[in-house]
C-alpha cells in the first residue's frame, strides 16, 4: 500500500506532504509516514529545514477516531510529535483548513507555524469526551498561556488564524493562495536560527484566578461532563511541574476518559450524526434539485424561525401571512432576533440588513410561484393544511418542493390532495426553529428520492442535523416523548411530587423535566377550555388559570424572574385526585423514576425501528440529542439502553406492566444491542 505521506525536495527545504482524504486524519500510516519524513530530513545533510503541509481541503483534522478503542498500530502520535520537536533542523507547519486535535498538536510540536487567513486551529477532543492527549494540554499553555489553553481544550471551540497569531500560536499569516511557497520561504528565513523554539522547554505561568473564573463561567455548560474537568486539571498541571510530569498526568487522564462510557457515547454520536445524513436506499450521487429561493407560509413563531435559517445562509425567503398585522409582527420578531444577536457581537449590523434585505413579506400566496421550496408553518389542522396544499399545487412552479412543518400529522394525506405527491415532504423543525439543530425529514409514501436527497443535503448549509423519519403520529421524537406522560402521571398518583420527577430527569442530564416542559409549552395547550369539566389533574390546573410560565403559575409557582418553586396549591390538587383513586402510595428511587419514564421511550424506539420508521437506532439517538437536549454524554436513548443492559430495560418495563416491544425482547433475549 502506498504511504499517504510523500516528501518533496525544494533545494534545501524538505516538504513533507500528507494526502489522506477526506480530512487528513492522523491514522497509523500517516503517523509512520510523518516519522519517516522527519528522519529523512534530519539525516540529509543538504536539507536545512522542513515544512509539513497537507493536500486537500484541510490540514490534519485530528487523530483517526475510527482507531480509538482498538489496539494501537505504528508509532503513537505523541512519539511522532516529540520527534518533530526534537529535530535539530527547524520544522514549519503550513496550515490551511482546520488544524484540529492531534493536527493542532502536530503544529505545536513544530518549531514554527504559518497559516492562511481562513485557517482555524483547535482542540475539539473534549467534544468526544477526551482531551488533547498528544501533549496539547502541556504545549498550548506553554506557548499561549493558561487562559487560552483552558478555553481551547475545555470548550473545544477552534480559534481563527488571526486570534491564534495574536496569541503566539501562529508565527505568520501567509497568502491564502501561496501557502506552500510562503512556508518554504519562511523555513529558509529561520533555517539558521538557534536555539530552536521548543514548546516543551518553555514554562507556563500559574493563573489560579483565571482557572477559577473559567470554571465558574462554564459551570452550567460543563454540568454532567467528565472531560472538561480533566482538561482543566491537565492545563493546571502544566504550571506546577516539568513537561514530563505534565505529560504523565495528561496520559493518565486521557486513558481514564478513553475507557469511560462518556467518551464512548460522544464518539458514537460523532459518527451517528454523520450517518444520519445518509439515506440507505438513495445513491449518494443522486442529482439534487436547486434551492435558490424559499417560501414560508405563516409568519408565527415557527414560520419566523424557519425563515431565519435560510436568511442566515444567504437564501432569499418569501414569507406569507393572511393579515398585514400578523405579517408585520412576524417580520418584526425576525429583525429583533437578528439585532439582539448583533448586539451580542455574533455578527454586524450590516449583516442584519443584508439578511433582512433578502426577506420578502407578502399577503399574496401567488408570490410563491418562483420558489424552489415552499414550507408551510401554519397551525396543526389537517383540513386547513390540505386546503393550503391544494392551493400551493396550483401556484408552485414545476419541480418545486412542497413541505409541511407538521409535528405529528400525516404528510401522505397532504401529498394526496396535490397533483404531485412525489414533490411533497415533511420538514419538522423544532422550536425555536432558528436555534434547535434537529430537522426531522418526513419521507412520505410517494416522496421522490431526489426530493428527499435535496432536503437532506439542504440541512447542512442551514446549520441543521437532519434525520429521516417515516410517516407515523409524532414521527420519531414526539412519538417517543408521548410515552413518558402516562408513567409520570402514574407516579403523581402514587404520591411522587412533580418536582421529584423533574429533578430525577434534570439530574440525569435532561435540560428540563416533564412538568417544567409542560409549564414552558403551556399547560392549556390542547385543553378543552371548559372550566367545569375536570377529569384530569391538568384540567384542574388549567381551570384555575395555572397555564404555566406565561401566567406565572402552572405545575410550579414562578417569581418575577421565572424561578420555579413547588406549589402548595398543586400539591393539594394532586392529593385530592390521589385520594379519590385506588392507587397505593409507592416510593421510587431516582433510578426507578428514570426507568419508569425512559424505558417506555426506549420501548417505543424499538417499535419505530421495527416498523422501519427510523433507518437505524443511531438516528433515534440523534433526534433525542439535537431535538430534546438528551445529554450527549449518555449517547441518546438507544445507546443508553445498551449501557443499562436491554435485559434490565425489559425487566423494568415488565415490572411496571408495560407490554415489551418484540424487537426489544428479541434483542434482550439474544444478548444483543441496538
Ligand atoms: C484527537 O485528535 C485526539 C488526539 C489525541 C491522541 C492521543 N477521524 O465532518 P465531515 C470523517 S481526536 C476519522 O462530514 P466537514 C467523517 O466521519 C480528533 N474520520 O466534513 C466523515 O466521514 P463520512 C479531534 C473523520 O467538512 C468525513 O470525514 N478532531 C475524522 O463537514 C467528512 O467529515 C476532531 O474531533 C477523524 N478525526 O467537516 C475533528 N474527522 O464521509 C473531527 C472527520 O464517511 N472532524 N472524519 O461520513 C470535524 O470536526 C470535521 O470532520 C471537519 C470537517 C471540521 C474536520
Amino acid at each position: 500500500m502506498t504511504s499517504p505521506i510523500r516528501t518533496e525536495r525544494h533545494d534545501d527545504v524538505l516538504v513533507i506532504v500528507s494526502n489522506n482524504p477526506p480530512v487528513n486524519a492522523l491514522g497509523a500510516a500517516v503517523r509512520s509516514g510523518l516519522e519517516a519524513g522527519i528522519k529523512e530530513g534530519v539525516a540529509d545533510a543538504s536539507i536545512k529545514a522542513m515544512v509539513i503541509r497537507c493536500d486537500g481541503r484541510t490540514f490534519f483534522a485530528g487523530a483517526d477516531i475510527t482507531e480509538f478503542g482498538k489496539p494501537m498500530q505504528g508509532p503513537g502520535l505523541g512519539t511522532v510529535i516529540d520527534m518533530i520537536e526534537a529535530s535539530d533542523k527547524p520544522v514549519v507547519a503550513a496550515i490551511h483548513g482546520t488544524a484540529l486535535g492531534g493536527g493542532c498538536e502536530v503544529t505545536l510540536g513544530c518549531h514554527y507555524r504559518v497559516a492562511v487567513p481562513s485557517a482555524k486551529i483547535g482542540t475539539p477532543e473534549v467534544k468526544l469526551g477526551l482531551l488533547p492527549g498528544a501533549g496539547g494540554t502541556q504545549r498550548i499553555p506553554r506557548i499561549a498561556g493558561v487562559k487560552l489553553a483552558l478555553q481551547m481544550t475545555a470548550t473545544g471551540d477552534p480559534i481563527s488564524a488571526k486570534a491564534a497569531h495574536e496569541a503566539g500560536l501562529i508565527d505568520r499569516i501567509v497568502g491564502e493562495d501561496s501557502l506552500e511557497a510562503d512556508a518554504i520561504a519562511f523555513a529558509r528565513e529561520v533555517a539558521d536560527t538557534r536555539p530552536l523554539p521548543r514548546a516543551s522547554e518553555k514554562t507556563a505561568a500559574a493563573d489560579p484566578a483565571a482557572v477559577e473564573e473559567f470554571k465558574k463561567a462554564n459551570a452550567r455548560k460543563f454540568r454532567g461532563f467528565d472531560a472538561p474537568a480533566a482538561n482543566i486539571r491537565c492545563v493546571e498541571a502544566s504550571t506546577t511541574g516539568t513537561f514530563a510530569d505534565g505529560i504523565a498526568i495528561e496520559r493518565d487522564e486521557f486513558m481514564k476518559l478513553m475507557m469511560g462510557t462518556q467518551s464512548a457515547a460522544q464518539r458514537y454520536m460523532f459518527f451517528a450524526e454523520r450517518q444520519a445524513a445518509k439515506v440507505d436506499d438513495i445513491p449518494a450521487d443522486t442529482q439534487l434539485r436547486k434551492i435558490a429561493k424559499v417560501g414560508v407560509v405563516g409568519a408565527g413563531t415557527m414560520g419566523g424561525g424557519i425563515s431565519m435559517n435560510f436568511l442566515s445562509a444567504g437564501i432569499p425567503v418569501t414569507i406569507v401571512e393572511t393579515a398585514q398585522e400578523a405579517l408585520d409582527r412576524g417580520v418584526g420578531v425576525i429583525r429583533k432576533n437578528y439585532e439582539n444577536s448583533a448586539k451580542k457581537g455574533r455578527f454586524t449590523q450590516e449583516k442584519v440588513e443584508a439578511m433582512m434585505g433578502i426577506l420578502i413579506p407578502t399577503l399574496d400566496l401567488n408570490d410563491l410561484a418562483d420558489c424552489d421550496l415552499i414550507i408551510e408553518a401554519i397551525y396543526e389542522n389537517m383540513d386547513v393544511k390540505k386546503e393550503l396544499f391544494g392551493k400551493l399545487d396550483g401556484i408552485a412552479k414545476q419541480g418545486a418542493i412542497l413541505a409541511s412543518n407538521t409535528s405529528y400529522l400525516n404528510v401522505n394525506e397532504m401529498a394526496d390532495v396535490t397533483s404531485r405527491p412525489g414533490d411533497v415532504i415533511g420538514m419538522h423543525f423544532f422550536s425555536p426553529a432558528n436555534v434547535m439543530k434537529l430537522l426531522e425529514v418526513v419521507r412520505g409514501a410517494k416522496t421522490a428520492p431526489d426530493v428527499l436527497a435535496t432536503v437532506m443535503a439542504l440541512a447542512k448549509p442551514i446549520g441543521k442535523v437532519a434525520v429521516v423519519s417515516g410517516v407515523c403520529p409524532g414521527f420519531i421524537g414526539n412519538r417517543m416523548l408521548s410515552q413518558r406522560g402516562g408513567p409520570a402521571n402514574t407516579m403523581l398518583m402514587q404520591g411522587v411530587p412533580p418536582e421529584r420527577i423533574d429533578k430525577a430527569l434534570t439530574d440525569f442530564g435532561m435540560p428540563m423535566g416533564v412538568y417544567q416542559m409542560s409549564d414552558l409549552a403551556g399547560v392549556d395547550i390542547g385543553w378543552h377550555r371548559d372550566p367545569n369539566r375536570i377529569e384530569t389533574i391538568r384540567d384542574a390546573l388549567a381551570a384555575k388559570g395555572r397555564w404555566g410560565q406565561k401566567t406565572k403559575k402552572g405545575w410550579y409557582d414562578y417569581d418575577e424572574n421565572r424561578n420555579p418553586s413547588p406549589s402548595p396549591e398543586v400539591a393539594e390538587i394532586i392529593e385530592e385526585f390521589r385520594s379519590k383513586s385506588n392507587q397505593a402510595r409507592r416510593d421510587y428511587t431516582d433510578d426507578e423514576i428514570i426507568g419508569a419514564l425512559l424505558y417506555p421511550m426506549v420501548n417505543e424506539g424499538a417499535k419505530i425501528l421495527d416498523e422501519g420508521m427510523a433507518q437505524r437506532a443511531s438516528d433515534i439517538d440523534v433526534v433525542w440529542i439535537y431535538g430534546y437536549g438528551w445529554p450527549v454524554y449518555r449517547g441518546g436513548p438507544m445507546f443508553w439502553a445498551n449501557t443499562v443492559g436491554l435485559d434490565k430495560v425489559v425487566a423494568g418495563l415488565e415490572k411496571n406492566g408495560v407490554p415489551v416491544a418484540p424487537l426489544l425482547k428479541r434483542k434482550a433475549e439474544a444478548g444483543e444491542k441496538f
